[in-house]
């Protein structure tokens, strides 16, 4: 059963969507956003100027194409049965992967915990991640991995990084691969550690991933994201305000 997986694994799935034909809109509008992404990134790079991530994160405010992704039935059922009600959605990441695009390291989804308040990584009652394929998400495409039962304290592994280049050799048995169909789904805690592979061959390969979190909970501005090198430094990260939607 899905419920004892969610449990046990702290992920479940996959699950497909009710109607399908939901998928192909936002598969378009994640492809025609990589290509203002890489074009400006190429006008950018002309001008010495860094690269610029932005333009694929919290989009879902702005396109109905999304917000009738979210609305699916299927989907509707399944975050209940596993989540419950009384949830709103504040981020959105598209994640085009093809020739050439490398590896997401790494981290769980649990950017905030309530207003200022410190990540409570295992208070499972709150923060909750959706991932959708909009392409399939295959094996060879960037395929995402995830760290079994990481929704849960494991013993001997001390988390005080959201991304990590590498993990203790002691999880090794614990890693799964996920894939899935175009137009299925998958549900998990946010605090799951997971990655995705850089791409090695086939068609391109778009995710959607995202993030609910309980009515009542205070979405900050600005949100603590830790270093990637792990010398304990930290930059800040922008939430929008305006990407607040209501789930069900
Ligand atoms: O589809 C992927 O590559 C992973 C997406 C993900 O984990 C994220 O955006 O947080
Ligand atoms: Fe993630």
């Amino acid at each position: 059963m899905s419920v004892d997986q969610l449990a046990r694994d702290g992920i479940t799935g996959p699950f497909a969507l009710a109607d399908k034909s939901l998928v192909e809109p936002c598969a378009e509008l994640a492809l025609e956003i990589d290509v203002l992404i890489r074009q400006n990134n190429r006008v950018r790079k002309l001008a010495g100027k860094p690269y610029e991530y932005g333009g694929k994160i919290n989009r879902h405010d702005e396109f109905p194409a999304m917000q009738n992704l979210f609305a699916d039935a299927n989907l509707q059922a399944v975050v209940a049965e596993h989540f419950g009600t009384g949830l709103f959605l504040y981020n959105s990441v598209f994640q085009v992967k093809r020739d050439g695009v490398g590896e997401n390291i790494w981290h769980h989804d649990r950017m905030f915990e309530n207003g200022a308040a410190p990540v409570d990584l295992y208070d499972n009652s709150n923060h909750f991640s959706i991932l959708f394929g909009l392409t399939d998400l295959g094996w060879d495409q960037g395929r995402l991995e995830f760290v079994r039962g990481s929704h849960q304290p494991i013993e001997g592994w001390a988390r005080k990084q959201r991304f990590n280049k590498t993990l203790p050799e002691s999880l090794n048995d614990r890693i799964s691969a996920l894939t899935l169909k175009q137009g299925e789904f998958a549900v998990f805690h946010s605090s799951i550690m997971h990655r995705s592979l850089p791409f090695e061959s086939g068609d391109v390969r778009i995710s959607l991933a995202v993030r609910l979190a309980r009515n009542g909970t205070v979405v900050p501005e600005m949100f603590p994201t830790d270093s990637v090198s792990g010398d304990g430094s930290y930059t800040f990260a922008r939430l929008k305000q305006s990407g607040v939607l209501s789930f069900n």
